[in-house]
């Protein structure tokens, strides 16, 4: 990790990098923080750094240098023949998660497309390289057998999967209209990665799924129906998480099933209370929204209240508002229900006549 005068948040960013790594199968054997306001253009930290590293990473018995930012291809070809370590950034890492979880065909086609587009310019006159990549972290997934191919190939590839993925675009587009036709109310359920939104959607709708501690457990999102006090049947929609300097190939890719947020009525924020820098990485998430031009009003939900620390929790309550839930406990889902009943009327959705019957809440 690199801190260019971030302090603790820098130190937060290398933990997260670190959780990252773990989730992408690896072993993180040590965390170095170099301080460092200005990058070096060519060895990013400096060739005497690398040497230190390269020590390091002889004594620790470790086989990858992994970076917290996005290293050009230059820096990175320099840095591998600084210390003939493999080398990966963060981009790459959060890549190979997105292959590892890919389930589906469109999730697939969606990461495979997003690795594509960022090896593509990392080509540029050089073919032998290619077959330098090895195995391992940060050549998995859907794209893995295809790393072989020139230049050309890649481009078709790509022209090939932009297609069937404007295919699946299309079909989301139709079911979207369907439910617009049946007129119930969409929630979307958006958040930081690991925050918990899985986990409390299961406890909102009938017959969730259960949520995984691993960052980007959810790349296709399912909807599920519920019913809400006083306005009756509604839809929730769970969202591929959130993460700070997001790579941009991803979110390209990932549009079509971020469309489903910008359609919502209105937004769950699901802010994980228990974890260190809760106050960034809701910034990060609002951030993220406001480019994605998402303007639906949002229902902040403080997330596992149950190992929060009372401090913690009374300070984001005090600058964020928000409903505290726990949704492994089931603490606080009624209160949510009510918060979101109530901001559903407020935007002018119509309740529906039955769902007026206490014993529907
Ligand atoms: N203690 C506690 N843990 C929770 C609570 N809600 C979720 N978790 C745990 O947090 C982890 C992440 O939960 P998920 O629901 O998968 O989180 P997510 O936001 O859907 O994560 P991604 O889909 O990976 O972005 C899981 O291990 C959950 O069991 C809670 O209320 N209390
Ligand atoms: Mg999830």
């Amino acid at each position: 990790g690199v801190d260019r005068g971030e302090g603790p948040e820098a130190e937060a960013y290398l933990s997260e990098l670190a959780e990252l790594t773990r989730t992408a199968g690896g072993v993180p054997v040590k965390k170095v923080l170099v301080f460092r306001p200005h990058l070096d253009p060519r060895y990013l930290v400096g060739l005497g750094k690398l040497e230190e590293l390269k020590s390091l990473a002889y004594h620790e018995n470790a086989s990858t240098l992994i970076f917290g930012l996005e290293l050009t291809p230059t820096q990175a070809r320099e840095i591998e023949k600084a210390t003939g370590l493999k080398v990966l950034d963060r981009t790459q890492l959060i890549l190979d998660i997105f292959a590892l979880h890919a389930k589906t065909p469109e999730a697939q086609t969606q990461v495979e497309l997003a690795q594509l587009r960022y090896l593509l310019p990392r080509l540029v006159g050089k073919g032998k390289e290619l077959s330098r990549l090895g195995g391992g972290i940060g050549t998995r997934g859907p794209g893995e057998t295809k790393l072989e191919v020139d230049r050309r190939r890649l481009q078709e590839r790509i022209a090939h999967l932009s297609h069937k993925l404007q295919e699946y675009t299309r079909r989301r587009e139709e079911a979207r209209r369907q439910r617009k036709r049946r007129g119930v109310p969409l929630i979307a359920v958006v958040g930081y990665t690991n925050a918990g939104k899985t986990t409390l959607l299961q406890a909102l709708a009938r017959g969730g799924e259960p949520g995984e501690d691993k960052f980007f457990a959810t790349l296709r999102p399912l909807t599920r129906r519920g019913f809400l006090p006083g306005v009756g049947e509604v839809l929730f929609t769970d969202t591929v998480g959130f993460i700070r300097q997001m790579p941009k190939e991803l979110l390209t890719a990932f549009r079509a099933t971020l469309e489903e947020v910008r359609e919502a009525d209105l937004l769950i924020h699901v802010l994980d209370a228990s974890e260190e820098g809760a106050m960034g990485r809701y910034r990060v998430v609002e951030e993220l929204l406001a480019e994605l031009g998402v303007e639906a009003l949002r229902v902040l939900a403080l997330s596992k209240v149950d190992r929060a620390a009372p401090y913690d929790l009374f300070y984001l309550r005090e600058k964020l508002g928000g409903v505290p839930v726990s949704a492994l406990k089931g603490t606080g889902v009624s209160e949510l229900r009510e918060a979101l009943a109530e901001a559903l009327l407020k935007v002018g959705v119509r309740p529906q006549p039955w769902a007026q019957a206490p014993q529907y809440t």
